[in-house]
């Protein structure tokens, strides 16, 4: 179904009226908007996020490498609201310039090390403290695919569907199916996959908690983004409202996203 009342310009220009939820926050220019410092703790690590699909990841990693006796993971959470637009502050935008949560700083290192993007998280987490990541170079590569998968194909499909379904102020029905059947087809594509490989479980999402555990349910929420009669981020504000058993909820608690 196409719009009557919009021609595509032939140069597109900035149009702050375009409206949805995220008016306030949808800019097409990078860096900061505001002078404001982070927050640092006491801990090694410094994670600054928010209880979404993309911010759980690092959490939870953070948790799993605790849980297994590193204790040399001990973190710091804080809170990040995207919506307050807490991701365009001076501070933020110099741990990621591309001020999307979740950022990392890594104080155990000199100067600090700072990380954006949660896949290289992952990745010099698990390096760093030599676990989850599999040293056989098949099943090495096996992780390395599905983590790139998710990186590039899972947010923004996932993100993609939810924006058009939930937040787009006009609902158009192009968008939805195509995001739809995208959605549909990898998220199929992952859970046959995942049946025939350990290593999806052991790298991306981290280990133990897609088996069994708090997490199991924590993920399956997390992916029933896929199902196309409820809103996904309805199901991201339960995954907010659940991470009460993880520790950092204590941090994150006031994060209704
Ligand atoms: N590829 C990035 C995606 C991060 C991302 O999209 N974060 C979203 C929340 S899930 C965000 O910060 N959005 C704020 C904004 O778009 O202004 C990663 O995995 O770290």
């Amino acid at each position: 179904m196409s719009d009557p009342t919009y021609t595509p310009p032939k140069v597109w220009t900035w149009d702050k009226a375009s409206g949805g939820r995220f008016a306030n926050i949808n800019r097409p220019i990078a860096g900061p908007t505001h002078e404001k410092e982070l927050p640092v703790g006491k801990h090694p690590f410094q994670l600054y996020s928010l209880g979404t699909p993309n911010g759980v990841k690092v959490t939870i990693m953070f948790e799993e490498l605790l849980d297994a006796g590193f204790k040399d993971a001990e973190y710091d959470a804080w809170l990040i609201n995207i919506g307050e637009g807490d991701q365009f502050s001076s501070g933020f935008v110099s741990v990621n310039p591309n001020s999307k949560i979740p950022a990392l700083m890594d104080h155990s290192t000199n100067p600090p090390t700072r990380l954006f993007e949660s896949g290289s998280m992952l990745v010099y987490l698990a390096e760093k403290f030599g676990a989850f990541l599999p040293k056989d170079p098949r099943k090495h590569a096996e992780a390395m695919n599905w983590l790139f998968w998710q990186m590039g194909s899972a947010p923004f499909l996932g993100g993609g569907f939810g924006h058009f379904y939930a937040y787009a102020p006009e609902k158009y029905e192009y968008p939805i199916n195509r995001y739809a059947m995208e959605v549909k087809r990898s998220w199929t594509c992952w859970t046959v996959t995942s049946r025939t490989t350990n290593t999806w479980p052991a790298m991306n999402t981290p280990s133990q908690t897609w088996r069994s555990g708090p997490g199991m349910a924590l993920w399956r929420r997390a992916f029933s983004m896929m199902q196309p009669s409820s809103c996904p981020y309805t199901n991201t504000r339960t995954l907010s409202a659940g991470q009460t058993s993880w520790r950092s909820a204590r941090v994150f608690s006031g994060a209704v996203w």
